[in-house]
């Protein structure tokens, strides 16, 4: 028995001292491999009497499940130190800081034109965006603007290929033409007369009012610190059968105080000419607390559809009349802020631009 307390002993020295699986493998087979030293034991038996070979099987038997038992815990302890040790190296510290990631924001004058669209949205009107290369109808005939009128000339507007010598494409010059296709498209979805041969059949039916805003990028040759050849407009029309000047005026008076958020600001309409409106009137506004306190300042231009437009849209202007107005979303932003030079606008300096997030 001594032999075989040796021989377990010897096992577990053996399994003890392996670092690896494959060591301890190579131990096991020392032991209870094809020639390992309790195999030999147990071939050696077969010289032994019947009893010898009861009692001596058992004790081997034991000694075998000795080193078995030892071999298991062996082989469980290194595959605990193996996950340990990958644990270990894959170990996260979740209390470190994420990577910052710098978060994006909107252009100045895009908030200018969230704003303005949220709050004539909740006065009623619609908002229609459109292509920025128009037709010469849609921007300056349909809009009762003279073949002869500087603005047609090529020293202030960008013709662009397509169109044909009588109908030249340009890059629109002002947002009014999205709101002549918004009418055309609103007229011909209450009338079913309506045809385009503008002047010809005019819808006078009955049909909802039209209220309509039209945001969006404008073109002009002109370029200094006031004026970028590419700039923001947005125009807005109310066409129903109803609509007169002191609907104009409350409209964007309210439309001011809630844009620059100040109940006591004052508005002046002065009167002046587009081809468009007739009567027209420049919109001033003056704020009573503030840096710009006491200053008339120009905002937007304005006036009652002239008969010619109203025309051109489809529609009976014995019947519908209305009004529209237009204004400048850049020079907006500028007042809103303090904003002094327009150029900063389309710098995409970084370092201006995060100052409005
Ligand atoms: C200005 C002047 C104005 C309009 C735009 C308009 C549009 C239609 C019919 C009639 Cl569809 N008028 N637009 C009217 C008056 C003035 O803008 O100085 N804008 C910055």
């Amino acid at each position: 028995m001594n032999e075989l307390n040796a021989i377990v002993e010897s096992a577990k020295a053996a399994f003890s001292v392996a670092v690896t699986p494959a060591d301890l493998e190579n131990a096991k087979a020392q032991f209870l491999g094809k020639s390992g030293r309790i195999t030999e034991l147990m071939k050696g038996m077969a010289a032994l009497s019947v009893d010898e070979k009861k009692s001596r099987g058992a004790a081997i038997n034991l000694s075998k499940q000795a080193i078995e038992a030892a071999l298991n815990d062996r082989r469980q302890a290194l595959a605990d130190a193996e996950l340990q040790m990958q644990l270990q190296a894959e170990a996260l510290d979740v209390t470190l800081p994420g990577r910052q990631r710098g978060q994006g924001g909107l252009h100045p004058v895009s908030l200018t034109l969230e704003r303005i669209e949220a709050i004539f949205g909740s006065m009623g009107f619609d908002v229609a965006q459109g292509p920025e290369i128009e037709t010469d109808w849609f921007n300056f005939t349909a809009l009762n603007t003279p073949e002869d009128h500087p603005a047609r000339s090529m020293h202030d507007t960008f013709y662009v290929e397509g169109g044909s010598q009588t109908a030249p494409n340009l890059l629109r010059t002002h947002t009014s033409p999205m709101q002549i296709r918004y009418a055309v498209q609103h007229v011909k979805k209450y009338s079913k007369v309506f045809n385009s041969d503008q002047g010809k059949s005019l819808f006078s039916g009955a049909m909802p009012e039209i209220r309509v805003i039209a945001p969006g990028r404008t073109y002009r040759v002109d370029s200094d610190a006031t004026h970028s050849p590419m700039f923001h407009q947005c125009e807005g029309l109310w066409v129903g059968e109803n609509v007169s000047f002191k609907d104009l005026k409350f409209v964007f008076t309210d439309f001011c105080r809630t844009f620059f958020e100040s109940d006591d600001l004052v508005l002046r309409f002065r009167p002046s000419f587009f081809p468009f409106t007739e009567p027209s009137a420049e919109i001033d506004i003056q704020f009573q607390t503030g840096p710009l306190a006491g200053r008339w300042l120009e905002v937007a231009g304005s006036g009652q559809v002239h008969p010619n437009v109203i025309r051109n849209m489809g529609l009976d202007p014995e019947r519908y009349i209305g009004f529209a107005f237009g204004m400048g979303p850049d020079r907006l932003t500028m007042l809103r802020y303090g904003v002094n030079d327009l150029r900063l606008f389309f710098d995409g300096d970084i370092r201006f631009l995060s100052q409005f997030q």
